[in-house]
């Protein structure tokens, strides 16, 4: 264990108010309330399903998804993928908050039948592609349960990876002791959640590749391959070598590197594909 260091001298006010800025990433878009900033309706394209999102982690998760319904012929699953810029606010238009109360991507329209359906949250938005199409969640009752287990394991873990480690390990004003040890701590026990899982089972719910793998791999998969937070030496991810196993190979699926690419405004150029509305744009 290392010694403690920054020590703080901060003593909470009776009454917290909100700080004029306090340097953090990210700082300029937060608000202690929800609702729109603005009137703005968001744009529809010509397929069934309409997706507001940005290549995050968990907008890469719906994209995963739809490429590899695509891939697996379920034509249904054409859709638009329309650029949500969240640093400059884009989620609290009008139209977005009608999508998304919550104001966060992915946010998806289905547009295929009568009535809209608004689906929000990036594990319901998987549940319900994979219930629309009956893909990539087991019929069986065991299979569905287990697969269903590892998807909500990844939306109450992926914050503290995401929110806690990453937001203190990389984007925080300060580097601060006390979180990035406590969060890595969290971050460490979960790999080693999942390379127990996978010492055992090809996929993380079992021999079936499913939304349980979309989920957990955008986040998990991109971590020990060094991708995220570029934390990859300071967590010792050669450690997960199972988790490493199971992450080259999912990194390998042509549907996967096609999501990854879809309202991407970072990194590779030859990797950025700001808004999809055919397949044309990944080929
Ligand atoms: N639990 C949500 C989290 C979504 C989320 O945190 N989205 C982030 C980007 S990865 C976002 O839109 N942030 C904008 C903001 O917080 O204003 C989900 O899984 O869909």
């Amino acid at each position: 264990m290392t010694e403690q260091s920054n020590q703080s001298t901060y003593a909470p006010a009776k009454v917290w108010t909100p700080p004029a800025s306090n340097g953090g990433m990210f700082a300029n878009i937060n608000r202690p309330v929800a609702g729109p900033t603005h009137e703005a309706e968001l744009p529809v394209g010509k397929h069934p399903l309409q997706l507001y999102s940005l290549a995050t982690p968990n907008g890469q998760k719906v994209t995963i998804m739809l490429e590899e319904l695509l891939a697996a012929g379920h034509s249904g699953a054409e859709y638009d993928a329309w650029l949500i810029r969240i640093n400059e606010g884009a989620q609290f238009s009008s139209g977005f908050v009608d999508v998304n109360p919550n104001s966060k991507i992915p946010a998806l329209m289905d547009r295929s039948g009568g009535e809209p359906v608004r689906v929000f949250e990036s594990g319901s938005i998987l549940l319900y592609l994979a219930e629309k199409f009956n893909a990539f969640v087991p019929t069986t009752l065991a299979g569905r349960t287990e697969t269903l287990n590892w998807l909500f394991w990844q939306m109450g873990s992926g914050p503290l990876l995401g929110g806690g480690f990453g937001h203190f390990y990389a984007y925080a004003p300060e580097k601060l002791q006390y979180p990035i040890d406590r969060y890595a701590m969290e971050v460490k026990r979960q790999l080693d959640v999942l390379e127990r899982q996978l010492a055992n089972n090809r996929y993380v719910a079992g021999g079936e590749y499913t939304i349980a793998d979309m989920a957990i791999w955008p986040w998990y998969g991109a971590l020990v391959q060094g991708e995220l937070y570029e934390a990859g030496e300071f967590l010792s991810v050669h450690e997960y070598k199972h988790v490493r196993r199971w992450a080259d190979e999912i990194a390998a699926r042509p549907a996967v590197i096609r999501g990854r690419k879809v309202n991407r405004v970072r990194g590779n150029p030859e990797e950025q594909v700001p808004e999809r509305h055919s397949a044309a744009d990944l080929d």
